[in-house]
């Protein structure tokens, strides 16, 4: 009954890697499952790779008894300078179960609660340099809400100030991190010693290494010498000073900065992607916009947003989710067996080698969970009657279980946040009507290219 996992016929050395599209990127995976089915087998050079799309096996995938977290070629890249932070820690090692102790709860929903005037203050500034520029000024969606969601999460966590907005340039270190991001998925590809001829691109990645680490260092050191006021806290702060509860131990200097790193690189590409796509979702669906704008209009009036309106949100929170279904910002997560002879599906043999990718855009199209029109925008799917009927582990944007997105509360606060009052002070439309979807992949993806217009509506809050 164990039968072979499908797998595209090999090249010689190079195996499977002709299969890929460097444009195409993670969907690449999406059209080959059209062909080969929900688990296929890739040999690329000298690695292995099973891929997986259908909720029936992902659901499997999940059992944490069964399966832990994987760092796949690209994210063993990213190791090289995020180090041991929480995003490419192995679960077994010491500082990944220390950190993961220690900094839960700082993403908790008290703190949360604290951080609503600085995702505010944040959000504030852009409204206001969109309100400024007028009605005519072709807004980069895709840069602005870079600016927006970096710049929030170097407030919020850090209280540091990247004044993103009054920059020309995008930040340095954001400039150095989406270069070493795409170098981690570019080495992945590339043939073995190939790299030692590339004499410029091997310089560029040790120098943007380098200066993420400055800034990380940096931030370290200046909040060593100005601590903050008595009765302030903020996530560096825990970082810092706060000891595991079960060793009693504070992270080491080194874990920090990786940690540091970690949290600029998770904490804003991600989001920043959400909040393009959704509102590319938007400027193409006029009646979920406009249902939007109504909710919001019911919720908020025209007073300034507090905490509390968040949750009288849940439309808002229904175009994120499917936002996130279509199109899931960090497409991939992989996963390795616990033991060997392990069978998927009661019909596949997997080796305790082998490294099995989640492709969250193919597996959140299964027609099974979300039927033959999987790809139209719907957020009435996550309705709470809809959601509620929802089979496990369909839906996976922030990954799985202990190993999950420590940010989630926090990015969808902040995009809620910014909707809501982007929403409630101005009426938004394409710049360019015929806009077709161009989608740019670091280890993450976004939109390219999308542009829109703001008009200011007549409401004073
Ligand atoms: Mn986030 C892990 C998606 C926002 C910090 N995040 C993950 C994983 C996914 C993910 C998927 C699991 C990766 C894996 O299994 O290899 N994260 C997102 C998405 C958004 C997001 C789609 C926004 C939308 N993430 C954020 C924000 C932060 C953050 C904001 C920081 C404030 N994420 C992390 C960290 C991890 C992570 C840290 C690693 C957690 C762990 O393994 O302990």
């Amino acid at each position: 009954e164990l039968v072979a996992i499908p797998q595209p016929k090999p090249k010689p050395i190079v195996g499977n890697l002709p299969e890929l599209d460097a444009d195409k990127g993670v969907f690449r995976f999406v059209e080959l499952a059209e062909q080969y089915g929900p688990i296929f087998r890739l040999q690329l050079l000298n690695r292995k790779l099973v891929v997986v799309q259908s909720q029936e096996l992902v659901d499997e995938l999940c059992d944490e008894e069964r399966f832990d977290k994987e760092l796949n070629a690209p994210l063993r890249n990213v190791r090289d300078f995020a180090g041991d932070g929480l995003f490419t820690a192995w679960t077994d090692e010491p500082n990944w179960q220390a950190a993961h102790r220690i900094l839960m709860p700082a993403f908790g929903p008290a703190s949360l609660r604290d951080m609503f005037d600085g995702m505010a203050d944040i959000a504030e500034q852009l409204l206001l340099m969109w309100e400024r520029r007028g009605p005519e000024h072709r807004i980069d969606v895709a840069d602005d809400t870079t600016r927006l969601t970096l710049d929030t999460i170097a407030l919020c966590s850090f209280s540091h100030r990247f004044n993103s907005f009054y920059a020309e340039r995008m930040n340095p270190f954001v400039e150095s991190m989406v270069r070493a991001l795409v170098e981690s998925g570019a080495r992945a590809g590339r043939l073995p010693g190939q790299e030692l001829l590339m004499r410029g691109t091997r310089k560029q990645y040790a120098a943007d290494k380098e200066l993420m680490h400055r800034v990380a260092d940096q931030l370290i050191a200046d909040r060593r010498e100005h601590p903050l006021p008595e009765g302030r806290h903020d996530i560096l702060d825990t970082m810092l000073t706060a000891t595991d509860p079960k060793t009693g131990a504070r992270l080491p200097d080194e874990n920090v900065r990786y940690q540091l790193v970690t949290f600029l690189i998770a904490g804003h590409e991600t989001t920043s992607g959400l909040l393009t796509f959704t509102l590319h979702e938007l400027l193409r669906n006029p009646d979920v916009l406009a249902k939007a704008q109504a909710e919001v209009d019911r919720v908020l009036g025209t007073e300034a947003p507090r905490f509390e309106h968040l949750s009288g949100l849940g439309y808002l929170d229904q175009i994120f989710k499917e936002s996130l279904r279509l199109w899931p910002t960090a497409p991939a997560f992989a996963v390795t067996p616990r033991a060997d002879g392990t069978v998927l599906g009661g019909r596949y043999e997997l080796d305790r080698d082998d490294t099995l990718l989640v492709v969250a855009p193919g597996l959140h199209r299964d027609p099974a969970v979300w039927g033959a029109d999987a790809e139209t925008f719907d957020p009435e799917r996550f309705s709470f009657e809809r959601a509620e009927m929802l089979p496990p582990n369909a839906w996976k944007p922030f990954g799985n279980g202990q190993r999950s997105c420590i940010g989630r509360g926090f990015a969808l606060q902040e995009a809620t946040l910014f909707l809501a009052m982007l929403l409630q002070r101005f009426d938004i439309s394409a710049a360019d009507p015929d806009y077709q979807l161009k989608i740019k992949q670091t280890l993450t993806i976004k939109p390219e290219g999308l542009y829109l217009h703001a008009r200011r509506r007549d409401v004073r809050i």
